[in-house]
């Protein structure tokens, strides 16, 4: 009974998750890749036994070696897949963002909704990262009493030439929204994004880097340096202030080095290899919930919450103004 999985979408990360699911994880393989691309997709289809190359994601969730669904295509193209993958009641694990905005986010948790039962998971991997899951369980002992700030600092090597302004916010900063709801267990509130002068290594016209920062429920200040330009790694660190202690993750202190009157290690230079053994894990987790008829993790609430705080950031940072989120009531279905 190994899982049949459709990848649709085999950019870089979708790629990588074919590469996963064909070489890493147990108990599922590739049946079908999906790509707008169709040479991309029959080259990657070509080079597994049993895979199917498809354009359009329809077709392959129709087939009947498909058992399960991985989106790994850009932000806009996800509810219609999503909406698609409902239709035949199939598992989804679906990349972050869930949608890139609040209303289609929306639509999307409606339809699970009237589904009757969950069917997506959220990729939001940092839940699945050895370093976050220290800091979450230290959190939720109680020994560093109430949180009162987040610090995190968010880092891309160089950013891709279709990355906007807006996206630093909802793509990248994506990731800290899902973050701070989930260590915190706080909802965001509002938003503010300051703005200092661009760095010259940013493209022309790109607001890069962003300071961002988010007021939540619990009365918590978390703040976010978003720098997709810094040239020189990728790296996220994050550090929680609370009243009887601080914890800090994502220093890279794997190994240090001596040499030649220099001390240090090396930085990651993209998510795919920072974040590896993260998205192992969770795709590993995602196999077998499925394959017990059960579905895990993030939901299509969280994806819903993370498109509203971004939808408000992407305002205030283009309206240079303290923005509100506003969420519609939790449905019962997610509590
Ligand atoms: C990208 O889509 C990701 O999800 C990465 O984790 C993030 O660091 C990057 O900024 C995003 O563009």
């Amino acid at each position: 009974d190994t899982l049949g999985v459709a990848v649709v979408g085999t950019g870089k990360m979708g790629a990588d998750h074919v590469r996963r699911i064909e070489d890493v994880v147990n108990g599922a393989r590739v049946s079908a890749v999906v790509d707008v691309d169709a040479e991309r997709a029959k080259r990657i289809a070509s080079g597994i036994e049993g895979c199917t190359a498809y354009t359009d994601p329809a077709a392959a969730m129709a087939a009947a070696d498909v058992d399960a669904v991985l989106i790994a295509s850009p932000g806009p193209a996800h509810e219609a897949a999503l909406l698609t993958a409902f239709e035949h009641d199939l598992p989804v694990l679906c990349e972050k963002p869930l949608t890139p905005d609040a209303a289609s986010a929306l639509r999307v948790l409606e339809a699970e909704v009237r589904l009757g039962h969950r069917r997506v998971q959220v990729g939001f991997m940092r839940r699945y990262d050895a370093e976050y899951m220290k800091l979450k369980s230290l959190l939720e002992t109680g020994q560093l009493g109430r949180p009162l700030m987040l610090h995190n600092r968010h880092r891309n090597a160089a950013s891709p030439p279709f990355f906007t302004s807006s996206m630093l916010i909802s793509d990248s900063v994506a990731h800290e929204t899902d973050a701070t709801r989930w260590l915190l267990g706080h909802e965001i509130t509002a938003v503010h994004v300051l703005r200092p002068r661009p760095s010259a290594s940013a493209p022309d016209d790109l607001q890069d880097p962003q300071f961002v920062v988010f007021e939540t429920d619990g009365g918590a200040i978390v703040d976010v340096e978003m720098f997709v330009n810094c040239g020189f790694g990728y790296q996220v660190q994050a550090e929680i202030v609370c009243e009887r202690g601080t914890a800090r993750i994502g220093d890279g202190h794997a190994m240090v080095t001596n040499m030649a009157g220099r001390w240090g290690g090396t930085i990651a230079q993209d998510f795919v290899e920072r974040f590896a053994e993260a998205y192992d894990r969770e795709v590993q987790t995602w196999v077998d919930a499925t394959r017990r008829g059960e579905v895990t993790g993030p939901t299509a609430w969280d994806g819903y919450a993370s498109a509203a705080v971004c939808e408000a950031g992407v305002r205030a940072l283009e309206e240079g103004v303290r923005v509100e989120v506003e969420l519609v009531e939790r449905p019962a279905f997610y509590r």
